[in-house]
């Protein structure tokens, strides 16, 4: 578990040294989505850079991959489990780079219209409040070694 949670806190690092480089729009990078079976749920996670300077927030998404899609908040209970709370919207303030990520905020596919695996491709569009969509490709992958499996509560 503490090797999980080094490999955890090393990718954060990475990851925030990465976002440096911010573009001068929003913009999402580093997207993926969890494998997963027809019918089961599965959730997208991914950086969203706002580099403008002006507030926004991410109102929803729509993918053909799943019945439903919605923005959710993964937190921590007092008693130690996880529990996912349903989100209206995200804020993605001025300047700054909100990550979606296991345990966090993610993107909850409802109801997957077929199997997800890896190396499959799924197309996700993301609704702002000010700006107009961005549609995305996004690869599935295996949360077996991200340090992810089941923190969401997603996997059956
Ligand atoms: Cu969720």
């Amino acid at each position: 578990m503490k090797k999980i949670l080094f490999a955890l806190i090393l990718t954060s690092l990475l990851l925030t040294a990465c976002g440096a480089n911010m573009p001068n729009e929003v913009a999402a990078k580093d997207f993926w989505a969890r494998a997963g079976m027809k019918d089961g749920n599965s959730a997208a996670y991914m950086l969203i850079q706002n580099g403008t300077d002006a507030d926004d927030d991410l109102i929803g998404a729509v993918s053909d991959a799943a019945q439903a899609v919605e923005l959710h908040l993964s937190q921590m209970k007092a008693d130690g489990t996880m529990e996912m709370l349903q989100q209206q919207s995200i804020a993605l303030p001025a300047g700054k780079a909100v990550e979606l990520k296991p345990g966090s905020y993610h993107v909850m596919l409802i109801g997957l219209t077929r199997d997800l695996k890896a190396g499959d491709e799924i197309s996700l569009t993301l609704k702002f409040k000010n700006r107009e969509d961005i549609t995305l490709t996004i690869p599935v992958k295996d949360a077996a070694g991200m340090g992810g499996s089941g923190m969401d509560g997603h996997m059956p």
